[in-house]
């Protein structure tokens, strides 16, 4: 059984351009070939004060894997391109991937929240996901990214930066 799953990319640490490229290279190699990428949005730190502008991107990318398999490779390419997770929340990163939707599927597990609960309230997320996908429904508040997005109450800078450009 293939699944469509979305992933949100962000980065604020180090050659932001290149970890976007390194972390695409590495979804194709180990979650699936078959991808879709946005524009890459440079976006202000939300939830955190940092001088540090994110790079932010949407990929929509057709798997085998299994949601939690989804996870380990996700965290395992995170490590490759020098992700330190520490205690506290929110602070710099090379790189960030985090798994927006998976199908329609819904799942709360303590270490796994699909569909991601940022969605609809990060600028940054919405932008790029409805560049991809503006008629797709969200799977638990039944409507679409374009109304996600015109709903939007997060005011901070997104702006679409250029396309992906794989190399
Ligand atoms: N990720 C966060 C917290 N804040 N802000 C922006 N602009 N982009 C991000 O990817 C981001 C963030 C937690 O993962
Ligand atoms: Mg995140
Ligand atoms: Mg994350």
């Amino acid at each position: 059984m293939e699944e469509t799953v979305f992933l949100g990319l962000g980065t604020n640490l180090g050659d932001r351009e290149n970890n976007l490229l390194m972390a695409v290279n590495m979804i194709r190699e180990e979650i699936g070939r078959e991808i879709d990428c946005s524009s890459v949005y440079e976006t202000e730190p939300w939830g955190f004060l940092s001088d540090n502008p994110f790079l932010n991107m949407v990929v929509r990318v057709t798997t085998s894997l299994k949601p939690q398999e989804v996870l380990e490779k996700t965290l395992m390419i995170e490590a490759r391109l020098g992700r330190r997770r520490g205690v506290r929340r929110y602070v710099s990163r090379t790189m960030d991937i985090d798994i927006l939707l998976y199908g329609t599927d819904v799942i709360n597990n303590e270490n796994l929240e699909i569909p991601h609960p940022g969605i609809a309230v990060r600028r940054f997320v919405l932008e790029p996901l409805r560049e991809l996908a503006p008629e797709m429904m969200h799977p638990v508040l039944k409507v679409t990214f374009s109304e996600l997005l015109m709903k939007c109450r997060d005011k901070r800078a997104v702006s679409a930066k250029h396309p992906f450009s794989a190399g």
